[in-house]
């Protein structure tokens, strides 16, 4: 495409649940406007917006696509978000960077939790809305009934702005109620349309329909509103220009019935799309603290990064909006988050995985930049006279967790930079390594996200690694005293070694490490391998005595010893210390101490109970209820252990629409029976 004129821009993001068919939807979109020259399927693993490998082989949109179409010289920008939970965060900063969400629902599944969570997003949707009730060619689907559901579980803004004609199978056309006119969809998949007069039979219903949509867009409109309470007649244009209005200040939110893999309404919603939706010019200039961006693209630059792709062919691909000024080729731009210039090198329109070169990137468009040093997702580039720094992008904390273990020395060395790459594209993903059991420990949304992870690590980075629980990071203590005399000997042949100590061993309250405390007078063990007694007893410490866990919360005494005038040295003291301290530690009654969470659930009324007896059964306690818009709290204490497999469990008593938080609380005893198990265990693993 040549120079872009900012009004002949139309930016969308396609958001909704799992499997509503928002990819199907983009591909038709594609086709009929002449984008492909063919109808691609998400069945058949070839459209432009699910590339991936994991997108092609589960048939499920893992990262948001990008891509863009030309319809009546308009532009149209088309993000295509995933709905699966464990993917849906990509979906919030898609919302963010257009100017209108398109809602595809469902017909046949009614409001579901990921379709919830979007339209709940209010910090990053923008006003302008439109619903596209979708698989209305499928058996047991009704738009009226959807659109009921919508209404009353939405938003009673929703409003059809057309009605399906023909049902299920038959589903062939709709009636525009602002045109009153019938589109008969072609049956070839082309997307074409031909325009006839309404049905007789469905006339009364067009005309109730066409009374909503007046009375919905005459709230935008103070003179269409007295019109319409007059009774007056309202002509097609006054509804046209009342609803542009009612759509820009989210006062509307029009619906069109749809089937994305027959190709129906889909151009419909093109011409919709360049007549009624705003451009990036159309909407209130954003601010920041004082600074106005004005979508011009003769001002100066500001644009925000909002996704990263790592290609492993072309290196770092930096998609971008532009929110005032534009984006040349070969230029220098400032990222005002690092506080670095960057050199605009590879310029593009991305179309799937297809990079086409553009000379610039106009005021409200999107596009990308290839290999970026420093910039990352959530950075503002702009230009070097108006350093303004657009909000960050925050992403949720990954809390499903499993150790990745690599195979070999090779895939050791290679994993941590790896992930970093990956995580670099995929902000839910983190690792780190466990200062306690020193696991690689990898966190995600769900289990399906880290699997596609474990996947992507070998295809991409050649990566193998194996995918396991995490183990719990325990630690050891003692409940009772002991008092424990050791001698360390080796006096026959070679050089000698002696060294004798007398320790007591006592607990600590939880929480306070470790305190040495040398009682010893008189010199009976000389003051430099004081020391040595003290490394014995820490390094024993670290690797721990009951079950290989690091022991915490004891004080040791060193009360009396004795040395050898030759034998003595440091590595006998050492030993002695160590020894010392194993023996009193078995004796002094000890335990395993367990990492407690505390944890906030968030859940609809309705599965208060399965979660609360949920908890019971997670040895958790509830300590405190409240609620949070529409939805109960729960919080609670719960130990590490049983929250491993939580999310799955979760998602399944609540449909999906629960959500939890966690962090680290505090340490507590394990009780007995659980901690005989994790002793066996790490016995058997040492055998
Ligand atoms: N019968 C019928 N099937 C459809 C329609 N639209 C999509 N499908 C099917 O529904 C399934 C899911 O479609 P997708 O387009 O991948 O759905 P999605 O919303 O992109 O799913 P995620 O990206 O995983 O959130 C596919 O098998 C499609 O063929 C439709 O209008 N009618
Ligand atoms: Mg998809």
């Amino acid at each position: 495409m040549s120079q872009i004129i900012s009004e002949h821009i139309r930016n969308i993001a396609v958001v909704g649940h799992g499997d509503a068919g928002k990819t199907s939807f983009v591909s038709a979109a594609l086709y009929a406007s002449g984008s492909t020259n063919r109808f691609f399927s998400v069945d058949e693993g070839n459209t432009i917006t699910d590339f991936d490998d994991d997108e092609i082989r589960r048939k499920i949109s893992i990262s948001t696509g990008i891509c863009y179409t030309a319809w009546k010289k308009i532009k149209i920008n088309i993000l295509d978000t995933p709905g699966y939970s464990d993917f849906i965060c990509d979906a919030f900063p898609a919302l963010r960077s257009v100017d209108t969400a398109v809602f595809v629902v469902n017909a046949g599944a009614g409001v579901e939790c990921n379709l919830e969570k979007v339209w709940e997003a209010e910090k990053d949707l923008p006003a302008s809305r439109v619903i596209l009730v979708n698989k209305l060619d499928r058996e047991n689907t009704s738009f009226d009934s959807s659109i009921e559901l919508l209404q009353t579980e939405l938003s009673k803004r929703i409003v059809p702005i057309a009605l399906p004609v023909g049902k299920e199978a038959s589903f062939k056309g709709l009636i525009c109620l602002i045109t009153q006119k019938m589109y008969r969809f072609d049956e070839s998949g082309s997307g074409k349309y031909t325009i006839e007069d309404i049905p007789r039979d469905m006339a009364d219903d067009a005309e109730m329909a066409r009374a909503a949509l007046i009375e919905a867009v005459a709230e935008a409109d103070d003179e269409l509103l007295e019109k319409y309470l007059e009774g007056e007649e309202i002509t097609s244009r006054e509804i046209a220009n009342g609803l542009k209005l009612a759509i820009l200040n989210g006062i509307a939110y029009p619906a069109i019935p749809i089937s994305a893999s027959k190709n129906i309404g889909v151009t419909y919603f093109l011409d919709f799309s360049v007549d009624y939706l705003p451009s990036p010019c159309d909407l209130p200039h954003r601010k920041i603290n004082e600074t106005e961006l004005i979508c011009d693209s003769g001002r100066s630059l500001v644009a925000q990064i909002f996704k990263t792709i790592i290609d492993p062919y072309t290196g770092k691909i930096s998609v971008f909006r532009v929110y005032s000024g534009s984006i040349q080729a070969d230029s220098t731009v400032r990222n005002a988050t690092r506080k670095e210039n960057e050199k605009i090198t590879g310029l593009c329109n991305l179309f799937g995985k297809t990079q086409n070169p553009a000379s610039s990137i106009a005021a409200g468009d999107i596009g990308v930049v290839i290999k970026l040093k420093e910039s990352r997702t959530g950075d503002t580039l702009c230009s070097p006279d108006q350093p303004v720094v657009m909000d960050p992008i925050e992403y949720p904390d990954p809390l499903f967790s499993q150790t990745f273990v690599p195979e070999s020395k090779s895939d050791e060395e290679k994993i941590s930079t790896s992930l970093t790459r990956l995580a670099e594209e995929d902000p839910t993903l983190r690792y780190r390594r466990s200062s306690e059991t020193n696991e690689l420990i990898v966190f995600g949304m769900g289990q399906l996200h880290l699997e596609v992870t474990h996947n992507r690590l070998k295809r991409k980075y050649g990566v193998s690694a194996i995918m396991k629980s995490p183990k719990i990071p325990y630690r050891e203590t003692v409940k009772g005293n002991a008092d424990v005399r050791y001698r360390h000997k080796k006096q026959s042949g070679g050089a000698g070694q002696f060294g004798e100590v007398a320790i007591r061993l006592k607990p600590l309250p939880h929480g306070e490490g470790f305190v040495f405390d040398n009682m010893i007078v008189g010199g009976v063990i000389p003051g430099q391998y004081i020391p040595s007694v003290e490394k014995g007893v820490r390094n024993t410490m670290g690797e721990g005595i009951l079950a290989g866990y690091p022991v915490t919360d004891i004080k040791v005494e060193l009360y009396d010893g004795k040395s050898h005038p030759v034998d003595s040295k440091d590595i006998a003291f050492q030993i002695a210390g160590a020894m010392a301290l194993k023996q009193a530690f078995m004796q002094a009654n000890p335990i395993l101490l367990e990492p407690v969470m505390s944890v906030k659930i968030i859940v609809p009324e309705a599965n208060m109970g399965d979660v609360m007896g949920d908890l019971a059964s997670r040895r958790g306690r509830v300590t405190g209820m409240g609620n949070e818009g529409n939805k109960q709290v729960i919080n609670g204490l719960v130990p590490m252990a049983e929250m491993l497999k939580f999310e799955p469990e979760l998602r399944s008593m609540t449909g999906g629409r629960g959500t939890f938080s966690m962090e680290f609380d505090h340490y507590e005893e394990l009780p007995s029976h659980l901690a005989e198990s994790v002793v066996a265990e790490t016995k058997k693993s040492r055998e």
